[in-house]
């Protein structure tokens, strides 16, 4: 009877060693294990033995099955492992290859441009002040002097929120009256950089979105002089020590009186050419004395005070600076643009 067992072991393990996949692996523990496998049929004749010759079969059997345990364990592992090494060596992956590069990232041009004109600012004293993308109607246009049916605003479409009276800010401009409501009776000088959004049709020169920068300048005896001045300086330090400045009378509705800045063209000197549509001249930025209306509503009487304000793009001082010729590829998110600018 033992002898018996004995060949059933040398079986198994012969079996079990031809067994070359997990599925056969499988079989072969139902075969062997299972309900109505092997070894359930070898303890299920240990009740029909006689009782002497019993417990040596008992011992036996049980010596049985600890070894198919011990040799099932020990093909599964070897299976295992090499089931593992197959899909490793399917999936090719080389570790000894090296890591691919992080790209750095650059700084986008506009920003770029931004802290060129901080920098200058700087220099004269001004502070930068973060203000909303997201304004009311009231700062964005009421308090400006434009109240509702104003037609300026027909100038600046915007984007509606579905909560009325919140708006994207056109311009910069609601920024001043926070700057202005913060720090009166004070002195101001500061400027407000940020995005801006109009409802536009968006072309080569033209964008829904865009950086503005404005400047304010708020306290006693502030002149246009003044103005003119800081105006000069900026674009000089911006364009180069040679640039000739003109202004030209203009309107805007929080500005009285109100200009428009141009520079010689940079592209030709002042000769003439597309970029300036032959006139020799670029408009950089619209600037004026803060009306006494807009005073008030910063929170300033305009009997004692008097200020100055300035505002200017900055993506097309940029496309200037670096030759850049269409303005969509700014939010474009383009890598290949932005890899550009070191
Ligand atoms: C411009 C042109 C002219 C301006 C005016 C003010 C305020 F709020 F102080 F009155 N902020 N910005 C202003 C004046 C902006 O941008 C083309």
């Amino acid at each position: 009877m033992t002898e018996d067992l004995h060949q059933l072991a040398a079986e198994a393990e012969a079996t079990l060693h031809a067994a070359k996949d997990s599925a056969a692996l499988e079989a072969w523990r139902v075969r062997y294990f299972g309900r109505k496998g092997v070894l359930s049929d070898v303890m299920a004749r240990l009740s029909t033995i006689s009782r002497e010759e019993r417990p040596a079969y008992g011992k036996a059997a049980n010596e049985f099955r600890q070894t198919l345990d011990a040799a099932f364990a020990a093909r599964q592992e070897v299976l295992r492992q090499a089931e593992l090494a197959e899909a490793l060596a399917a999936e090719g992956v080389d570790v000894t290859l090296p890591g691919r590069p992080v790209s750095l990232g650059r700084m986008h041009p506009s920003h770029r441009t931004l802290r060129e004109i901080y920098a200058i600012f700087a220099e004269m004293g001004f502070q930068v002040y973060d203000a909303p993308d997201v304004e009311t109607d009231e700062n964005n246009f009421q308090l400006l002097n434009m109240p509702p049916g104003h037609p300026a605003r027909d100038m600046w479409d915007t984007f509606y929120t579905t909560t009325p009276g919140v708006i994207l800010r056109t311009h910069t401009s609601p920024g001043q009256i926070r700057v202005m409501r913060q720090y009166c009776p004070e002195p101001i000088r500061v400027i407000l950089p940020g995005m801006c959004y109009r409802y536009e049709q968006v072309t080569a020169r033209s964008e829904m979105m865009f950086h503005q920068v404005e400047a304010l300048a708020v306290g006693h005896n502030i002149t246009m002089a003044d103005l003119k001045g800081v105006v000069i300086s900026f674009a000089r330090k911006m364009y180069g020590e040679g640039r000739k400045v003109r202004f030209r009378c203009s309107h805007f509705p929080f500005t009285e009186p109100s200009a428009e800045v141009d520079m010689d063209c940079i592209i030709c000197g002042g000769q003439g050419c597309r970029v300036c549509k032959y006139t020799g001249w670029l408009e950089i930025m619209g600037c004026g004395m803060v009306h006494p209306v807009v005073l008030r509503n910063g929170g300033y009487d305009p009997d004692v005070y008097s200020g100055f304000a300035f505002g200017m793009g900055v993506e097309r001082p940029a496309m200037l600076k670096y030759r850049i010729n269409d303005i969509r590829y700014f939010f474009a998110n383009d890598a290949r643009f932005l890899e550009q600018f070191v």
